[in-house]
């Protein structure tokens, strides 16, 4: 008897199971830059140098073998699902050498992140609403080893620097609902278990045009497009997209 139910739990989690995948699809796709790209200049450091070092690449525009664009954030516009508890642990922006490592960091599920201080200086972690540049938090992590976890009230866009250290600049994009990705080395990205249906997706990229003001780089807007996809239940949708 008991086996028999067993079976049947078994059927039912299989049945379940197939039914789930079978009305998902995923998205992936690949972000190239469109022609040469340009040659970013590297900040000249003037102090901290030991731990800094004597240049500092802002990383705007990381383009690699065959125009592949890595940090562009790519997501699907209106697709919202419940965010998951998941442990801040999972999602870290480290501060080595003066810079954030990585450089763009997408929470797809949750509203929280870890910030930690690998280098023996001060640094302070200040993060801004990408939307309208008016501050969202600041963190002091005077000392090497400090870990403090951010939670955020809003999904979106945050650009976060270090006031002590201009060059110091990175994106976390809070998605929550986890129907976001940042393109690898390769430019790839890849959206998992997306209910089948019409959607919206959206290439996000920071923008590279950089303007000195007393010393503190100031960016451009970002760069947005956004094409029309169809995710079909158990099928691979591709989206492209080049970068001008
Ligand atoms: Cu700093």
């Amino acid at each position: 008897m008991n086996a028999a139910r067993n079976m049947m739990a078994v059927i039912a989690l299989l049945l379940g199971t197939g039914m789930a995948y079978a009305q998902t699809g995923t998205v992936q796709g690949t972000v190239k830059f469109d022609g040469v790209a340009p040659t970013m200049k590297p900040y000249k450091v003037t102090y901290n140098n030991d731990v800094c070092g004597n240049e500092a690449s802002l990383d705007r525009l990381v383009v690699g073998k065959d125009s592949c664009v890595e940090y562009a954030v790519v997501y699907i516009d209106g697709l919202k699902s419940k965010p998951e508890h998941v442990a801040p642990s999972k999602y870290v922006v480290d501060q080595k050498d003066c810079s954030y490592y990585p450089h763009v960091l997408v929470v797809d599920h949750g509203m929280e992140f870890t910030v930690a201080n690998d280098d023996p200086l001060f640094h302070n972690v200040h993060g801004y609403f990408a939307s309208n540049n008016e501050t969202a938090f600041n963190i002091a992590e005077p000392v090497k080893g400090m870990k403090t976890v951010q939670r955020v009230r809003k999904p979106g866009m945050y650009l976060m620097r270090c006031d002590i250290h201009p060059w110091m600049n990175a994106y976390v994009y809070v998605a929550g609902d986890g129907y976001a990705a940042a393109t690898n080395k390769d430019g790839q990205f890849a959206l998992s278990d997306v209910p089948a249906g019409k959607y919206k997706i959206v290439m996000w990229h920071e923008g590279w045009d950089t303007r000195d003001v007393g010393g503190k780089p100031e960016f451009s807007k970002p760069i947005e497009e956004t094409q029309e996809i169809t995710v079909t239940a158990g099928k691979t949708t591709t989206a492209d997209f080049t970068l001008k």
